[in-house]
């Protein structure tokens, strides 16, 4: 039965993954995943985390199956993070959260919630965006159609462009952007940029579709939600896929949520059920353990105050380490103005560098980064920058 199956190519990002483990230079260095690492180069769970694990091991949490939309306690935290437990958003009932198996979870379950009740709706995505995007929605049936959003001469938003494109889109069809930084560019809308995207957005009868999967990393955890604050207009509808993978560390837990907001506590009724028949056909109900975690930190002030803590900690790594690469560059005059790495946000920067470049970063050096240019700047550590800004003078110098 199987003898005509072809080979499936790898996944660009976590098929490095495996490229890195199978290199046997003790010098090597991954820059490819977007996993965040400590200045050791380790991905230690957060002990906020763990103290929540104690907690519940302590308890009988019970082990029967969660309600198809997940823990009420959680979602109701996911949507206090999210908008700010005065928003109008939260407090008028109006959006329908379902906790998914990660941010993955929560874009299927988008794309099957689109197939299943507004067919022939095109998804728009900006270019570039996460490769993954693609195959999610294309599993699920949506088509998927492409608009402009980085200017590569400048390393910025391409705003101009881009509000020209949205003008373009039909009536009805669905945006997806990035909540904040930008993957893989690093690079996201100011507030008044984001308000003049809703402006179209909005009189174009456009669904937008926040993906949120990096809050606290770019500039704080408020500070990261002004695009979909901005987004969330009164009376208007839009998607919010949250993922807490890398702001509480816990990747292989698989802990997300979807959140429809409806013109209306009614309407959003209506739609959580469609969700939830959407979920039914898919996972049935989430997982409970990492969902419970979140919830346990979010839900007391001690420990919700060391995520703080430790949340901060990994973001002013990570723009410590912007800064120590650019100066490192400069050090070490490599051609080029570098400086831009500074302003990108995220655990993402889009280093310019060619397809030729990365790949002799990897077969010269044992640098592994993303085909597109794409570096994980948490990778990078104090005893690795030199190796790693030397071997971009070789690439970059021919
Ligand atoms: N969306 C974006 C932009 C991401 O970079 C990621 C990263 O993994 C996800 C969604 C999915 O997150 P998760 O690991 O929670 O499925
Ligand atoms: O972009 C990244 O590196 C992260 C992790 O198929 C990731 O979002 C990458 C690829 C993928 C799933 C997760």
């Amino acid at each position: 039965m199987f003898e005509s199956i072809q080979p499936a190519p790898a996944d660009p990002i976590l098929g490095l993954t495996e490229a890195f483990k199978a290199d046997p230079n003790p010098q090597k260095i991954n820059l490819g995943v977007g996993v965040y690492q400590d200045s050791t180069g380790k991905t230690p769970a957060l002990s906020c985390v763990r103290k929540a694990g104690e907690l519940l091991a302590r308890s009988d949490a019970g082990s029967s199956y969660l309600p198809i939309p997940g823990l009420a306690e959680y979602t109701s935290a996911v949507q206090q993070l999210a908008f700010g437990s005065a928003h109008e958003v939260v407090t008028s009932g109006r959006a329908f959260s379902a906790q998914t198996p990660g941010g993955t979870g929560a874009l299927r379950v988008v794309g099957d919630f689109l197939a299943a009740n507004m067919p022939g709706t095109t998804l728009w995505v900006t270019d570039p965006t996460w490769a993954n995007h693609a195959n999610i929605f294309s599993a699920a049936g949506v088509s998927l159609a492409k608009f402009p959003y980085f200017d590569k001469a400048n390393n910025s938003l391409a705003l101009a462009d881009m509000l020209d494109a949205l003008q373009k889109i039909p009536a009805g069809d669905a945006v997806l952007l990035h909540g904040c930084c930008h993957n893989p560019t690093g690079v996201d809308p100011t507030q008044e940029q984001w308000e003049k995207i809703a402006d179209v957005l909005y009189a174009q009868q456009l669904l937008p579709v926040l993906d949120f999967a990096y809050q606290g990393f770019g500039d704080g955890i408020d500070e990261d939600a002004v695009g979909l604050r901005t987004v969330a207009r009164q009376g208007e509808e839009f998607i919010l896929c949250s993922s807490f993978s890398k702001n509480f560390g816990l990747y292989n837990q698989r802990v997300g949520a979807a959140t429809f907001v409806a013109t209306d506590a009614e309407r959003a009724n209506v739609v959580g059920s469609q969700v939830k028949r959407a979920i039914r056909a898919n996972y049935s109900n989430p997982p409970a353990h990492g969902a419970r975690l979140v919830a346990a930190v979010l839900g007391d002030d001690d420990l919700r105050s060391e995520w703080h803590t430790e949340l901060t900690a990994m973001r002013n790594r990570i723009n410590g380490m912007r800064s120590l690469l650019v100066d490192k560059l400069a050090e070490k005059s490599v051609p080029g103005d570098y400086s831009f790495i500074k302003a990108q946000r995220g655990m993402f920067s889009f280093s310019g560098l060619t397809k030729e470049q990365v790949l002799a970063l990897r077969e010269r050096h044992a640098i592994y980064i993303v085909d597109s240019g794409r570096i994980n700047v948490a990778g990078i550590t104090e005893s690795n920058v030199d190796r790693l800004t030397e071997a971009i003078a070789d690439v970059v110098g021919g």
